[in-house]
């Protein structure tokens, strides 16, 4: 009956569900919403794990170890574990020019004394990933900003973190989140593709990988399944932040399986390990955001819908990749075709090319994919 538990590793961000609902144009809807009430709640709705900013629970000061102390205590009481931490690097003033790549040297020192102080947080909470979403870490035009410089900087507070976090025998993998733009117009590392190559030529590059989030690729166009399954090939698929978008549009932050409907339904696919690939292990992750028109009930309602349409898809999927007549289609597809190295054991380049090839028939041949999108669909449908 699509009722979550422990075992299906969902998580939420506590800012999604406590999210007051400020945006561009107007004030807050909701008020503040007490974090150990949320851990409560979304432990009694299924959920296994928790995200956070420092911000979202700590505050920088002196109340900080009773407010932690009480914090604990909820996780404790409701088993619930904190999978993931991350930094509030763009809310305060301060961060207007961003934190990590922050034109001003002051500001950089800052952001990233605030990123290790909560790296030994993360650790004592066993949060086995930290993410760095750069939200402010761009521009707005052209000469305002050395992009190489900026990589150089952000280079530079990736290798300390990574060599502070070894130094100490944490159990913490980083996780970069990409975006293209908003709350900048320009954001640094704005796809999954440029994270990777940018993680790439780090000092540590083992120990970073990548958090895309669903929206942040549609914003651009991009595909999200093909996008987490290429960081898989990578290796780099260290966390993942699930929710809906309409297409190219403002961060809509809906709740999962809300918008791109169809990409939802590859997503999981992906996740539950498509075809002869591994599936993804790590926790399922939503970060949305419960639409403004929505009072307390309706927030919890958001919540319960992500993860029930998490395994709502997951069940069509498996039922999608059970089908015979998809077997059929898959085949008559050639899709397992793709897995044949194009150059056989022991063959040379001469064998490629003197081989005779008969274009003209090879390009009559039909491929057959709308017969199998057609199968998904009706899967997707519910009439299969
Ligand atoms: C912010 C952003 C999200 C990021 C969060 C992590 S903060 O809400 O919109 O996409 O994942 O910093
Ligand atoms: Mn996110
Ligand atoms: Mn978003
Ligand atoms: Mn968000």
């Amino acid at each position: 009956d699509y009722t979550p538990t422990k075992d299906d590793k969902f998580s939420f961000g506590l800012w999604t569900v406590g999210w007051e609902g400020v945006d561009v144009f107007g004030t807050a809807v909701r008020p503040k919403m007490d974090p150990v009430h949320a851990v409560e709640k979304l432990a009694e709705l299924g959920a296994a794990a928790v995200t956070f900013h420092d911000d979202d629970v700590v505050p920088d000061d002196s109340t900080r170890g009773q407010v932690l102390e009480r914090f604990s205590k909820a996780l404790a009481e409701t088993g619930m574990a904190v999978e993931m931490m991350t930094t509030n690097l763009f809310a305060h003033p301060v961060f207007k020019d961003g934190g990590l790549t922050a034109n001003d040297r002051q500001v950089r020192r800052y952001a990233l004394a605030k990123v290790l102080r909560n790296v030994d947080l993360a650790a004592e909470l066993g949060a086995t990933t930290y993410v760095l979403w750069g939200g402010r870490e761009g521009a707005e035009s052209g000469g305002s900003k050395d992009v190489r410089a900026a990589l150089d900087r952000y280079k530079e507070s990736m290798d300390i973190l990574c060599a502070y976090v070894r130094e100490q025998g944490y159990n913490i993998r980083f996780a970069i989140e990409p975006k293209p733009n908003e709350p900048r117009g320009d954001i640094l590392l704005p796809s999954i593709g440029h994270a990777i190559a940018f993680i790439n030529d780090l000092a540590d590059p083992e120990l970073v990988g990548i958090n895309p989030e669903v929206g942040h690729e549609q914003m651009a166009s991009l595909n999200y399944a093909h996008g987490i399954a290429q960081a898989l090939w990578h290796g780099k698929l260290y966390h993942i932040d699930l929710n809906g978008q309409h297409g190219p549009r403002f961060d809509q932050d809906l709740r999962f399986g809300a918008g791109n409907l169809r990409e939802a339904f590859w997503t999981v696919d992906v996740l539950q390990g498509s075809g002869s690939y591994p599936a993804y292990d790590g926790h399922i992750h939503f970060d949305y955001k419960p639409p403004r028109t929505e009072d307390e009930e309706g927030v919890w309602e958001t919540a319960r819908g992500c993860m029930r349409n998490y395994l709502i898809l997951r069940d069509k999927v498996q039922a999608f990749r059970a089908d015979p007549e998809v077997a059929e289609a898959l085949a008559a597809a050639r899709v397992a075709e793709l897995s044949e190295p194009t150059l056989a054991e022991g063959e040379s380049l001469d064998d490629l090319r003197n081989a005779t090839y008969d274009r003209d028939a090879l390009a009559e041949r039909g491929l057959g994919f709308e017969r199998l999108d057609q199968l998904a669909m009706e899967h997707l449908l519910g009439v299969r």
